[in-house]
């Protein structure tokens, strides 16, 4: 008999989603939208998150999986803000389905229309052995839009040594550390700082840790982003605790070149892990 509790949790200005079921626990800030922990029955969490991370709403959440949307990376105005606004604004659970095999929550801004006018973003995840998040977005306008988004995903490895990625190896990749040079390398090893936009879209991934692995599986993606801020970065970062850098690697699914959004049409990017 599955006995599935969704309880809400307030941490300071913020609400916590809890859910246990007999197959995962998960934890979903409704500031952001953002996947906090995954942990399938028997196993450890998925998802790494800093143990500095700011949780009262005054600032993205350092880990799990912060939504980018409408742009990744810095804006083209250059003064809002970083990634965009869905992972610093609020949202509400809309519809939520329990079955014994698996819980799917919809989630939709707090204030409708607060994230953008014209585009609307629905995010629904689906939790069973593994956890799946699918950015929804619509184009509720006349006028035809571009976006560039990402599920930035925070995964927890044991330790940054031993981890390569194996699908990524001879794919070539934007080297962000370095003015964006393009780059190709046998294999992805972590040993310094590691910010790169692979120019992958196949659907399956692999974190190999020497013999724990994570599955990430992507869908609507053009491109792959692998982070890891090494030890400076992380120091000058008040919410990154100064050693997290050895349990983490951000492997994110993105659209970094611009997708049309026509009128009255809808897009999606989705990521899986396990
Ligand atoms: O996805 C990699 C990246 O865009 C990096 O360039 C890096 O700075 C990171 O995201 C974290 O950004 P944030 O705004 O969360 O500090």
């Amino acid at each position: 008999m599955n006995e599935t509790k969704i309880e809400y949790k307030q941490l300071g200005d913020n609400t916590i989603v809890n859910i246990t079921h007999s197959l995962f626990s998960a934890q979903i800030s409704l500031f952001g939208a953002q996947l906090l922990s995954f942990t399938p029955k028997g196993k450890q969490d998925i998802l790494w998150c800093s143990s500095d991370a700011i949780l009262d709403g005054s600032k993205a959440i350092r880990g799990g999986a912060p939504i980018c949307w409408p742009w990744f990376g810095p804006s083209a105005d250059g003064l809002s803000p970083q990634h965009g606004y869905a992972r610093i604004s609020k949202w509400k659970v809309v519809n939520s389905d329990v079955q014994d095999d698996q819980v799917t929550v919809m989630f939709a801004p707090e204030i409708e229309a607060s994230l953008n006018s014209e585009l609307s973003l629905n995010i629904e995840m689906v939790f069973s052995s593994s956890a799946t998040i699918t950015l929804i977005t619509e184009n509720n306008s006349a006028t035809t839009h571009f976006i560039t988004q990402a599920i930035h995903t925070y995964f927890n490895i044991q330790d940054i040594n031993k981890v390569h990625v194996p699908e990524l190896s001879n794919i070539d990749y934007i080297d962000k550390t370095k003015n964006g040079v393009i780059k190709n390398d046998p294999q992805l090893i972590v040993q310094q700082e590691v910010d790169r936009v692979y120019q992958y879209d196949k659907k399956s991934l692999t974190i190999d840790a020497e013999g724990y692995y994570i599955d990430i599986k992507g869908d609507y993606h053009d491109s792959v982003v692998i982070w890891n801020p090494w030890h400076e970065k992380a120091k000058a970062m008040a919410d990154f605790n100064n050693d997290g850098y050895k349990q983490m690697l951000c492997v994110e699914m993105a659209n970094t070149t611009p997708v049309k959004v026509a009128p009255n049409q809808k897009i999606k990017i989705q990521q899986t892990f396990k």
